[in-house]
């Protein structure tokens, strides 16, 4: 018998952590191993990102059930599958490409990702090697820096922010723990200072706080003031990131030539300002002056190629412009970012692109480029926690995984926290080191 072939392979519908339907993965081997994997969802959704398949049958879930996604994994993906050799990611991965079409709409990408993620998950199980072991192999020693999202605005909070993160990186952390324990004291003394000034504490899809506030400043002045509570110095100990998500910004182009351009294509939905492009980089660029912010993802829309080529070239000797909905961790769009010098970092989220293995050579195409790289969560999350170990697999660098608050959040950063102690009895950790140096 031919050992750790795919034996079958099942599906099912679960929720995740905005109570939304999303789908989970078996894979199960001829040897008895068994890996299992649950896809994550996002709301700030990129216009190039792979489709998930959602059933749109409104009188279930209000239509976002995913049971025809669980149907295509064992009508289309078990036969193709069937009595593959589990080491062969890689056929594995292309196997799965092959069966969705252009878009990936036939499977979605929850089918896809589900069952790439569990094929890794099985194998791992039966070479009796943890997952970010198995996946990085001994070069598998370095742990990424959090950036860590503690107030929430944007599409993932229904407050008056129109900034979707605002994160505080410990960029001087000696290892992940102290980076985890360093950020909990801010997060909870920002918690603090937001109860005395009577603004709201609940939280957003992230687990950042979401309060009303009176302006963008006043959000940068309290990640600032809970800093400073907390015993450190901004820009010191601390650095600070945001996620503009602007593309949810920018206004439909126009599709006939009877339409004329926008004279300012940028609106923020909930301050309803509104920018030209050169306008909002001036406006990132003085917030950068302004504050220690050392990372902008999105700064720009998805589309906007040209005007993520002006900042990163204004900005890029001190500042990481990161590309999430610009390159869709699509190796492709990285490629081409690369080329035309379009940021110097990307985000990387699997789902976006559907297999782990396209998910591994977008990370390798990024960091031979010498850009940096944030393994990512999405806003609709579950409590599967392996882009802690991708991130470690791949020394990511650095992982964007929310709050430390909200299960779905933390089970990343417990994850983190384990991992670092098996590598700590090893003698062959180290903390990723923060910044464009
Ligand atoms: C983002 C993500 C994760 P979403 O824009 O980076 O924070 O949000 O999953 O909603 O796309
Ligand atoms: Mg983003």
């Amino acid at each position: 018998m031919n050992k750790r072939q795919i034996e079958s392979i099942k599906a099912r519908q679960i929720l995740d952590s905005r109570g939304n339907p999303t789908l989970e993965a078996v894979v199960v081997l001829n040897d008895g191993s068994i890996g299992r994997a649950a896809v994550p969802s996002g709301a700030s959704t990129g216009e190039h990102e792979l489709a998930e398949l959602r059933d749109n049958d409104p009188s279930l879930y209000l239509g976002k059930g995913v049971t025809q996604a669980v149907g295509q994994v064992t009508q289309t993906i078990l036969p193709a599958l069937k009595g593959k050799n589990i080491s062969a990611q890689q056929e594995i991965d292309q196997i799965l490409t092959a069966l969705a079409d252009d878009q990936g709409r036939k499977l979605g990408s929850n089918a896809m990702l589900g069952v790439s993620l569990a094929c890794a998950k099985a194998a791992a199980i039966s070479y009796r090697l943890p997952l970010y072991r198995y996946l990085g192999g001994s070069n598998a020693n370095i742990l990424p820096v959090p950036m860590m999202n503690i107030l929430n605005g944007g599409a993932h909070a229904s407050n008056n922010l129109d900034i979707q993160e605002l994160m505080i990186i410990p960029h001087k952390a000696e290892s992940f723990s102290q980076a985890l324990e360093q950020c909990c004291r801010v997060y909870h003394r920002l918690k603090e200072i937001l109860k005395e000034k009577g603004l709201c504490t609940a939280v957003g899809d992230e687990g950042g706080f979401a309060p009303n506030l009176g302006s963008e400043d006043e959000a940068f002045g309290l990640l600032m003031q809970a800093i400073d509570r907390a015993g450190f110095m901004p820009e010191e100990d601390f650095v600070l990131g945001i996620d503009a998500a602007a593309s949810e910004w920018a206004n439909p182009i126009p599709q006939s030539p009877d339409e004329s351009m926008p004279d300012k294509p940028y609106t923020l939905p909930k301050s309803n300002l509104s920018y030209t492009a050169e306008e909002l980089i001036a406006h990132w660029e003085g917030l950068c002056a302004k504050y220690p912010i050392r990372s902008i993802e999105d700064p720009l829309g998805e589309n906007d190629w040209q005007s993520f080529v002006q900042i990163t070239h204004r900005l890029r000797s001190r500042i990481q412009i990161v590309g999430d909905d610009l390159f869709v961790t699509n190796p492709e769009r990285i490629r081409e970012g690369i080329g035309m010098k379009a940021a110097n970092a990307v985000l990387i989220k699997p789902n976006q692109i559907g297999t782990l293995s396209q998910t591994l050579e977008a990370v390798q195409i990024a960091q031979r480029a010498g850009w940096k790289t944030i393994l990512s969560h999405r806003s609709g999350e579950t409590e599967d926690c392996c882009i802690a170990d991708i991130a470690v697999a791949c020394g990511a660098g650095q992982i964007k995984t929310g709050a430390p608050c909200r299960g779905e959040r933390t089970a990343k950063y417990n994850q983190l926290l384990r991992i670092e102690e098996s590598l700590n009895s090893s003698n062959s950790l180290h903390i990723a080191r923060f910044g464009l140096a």
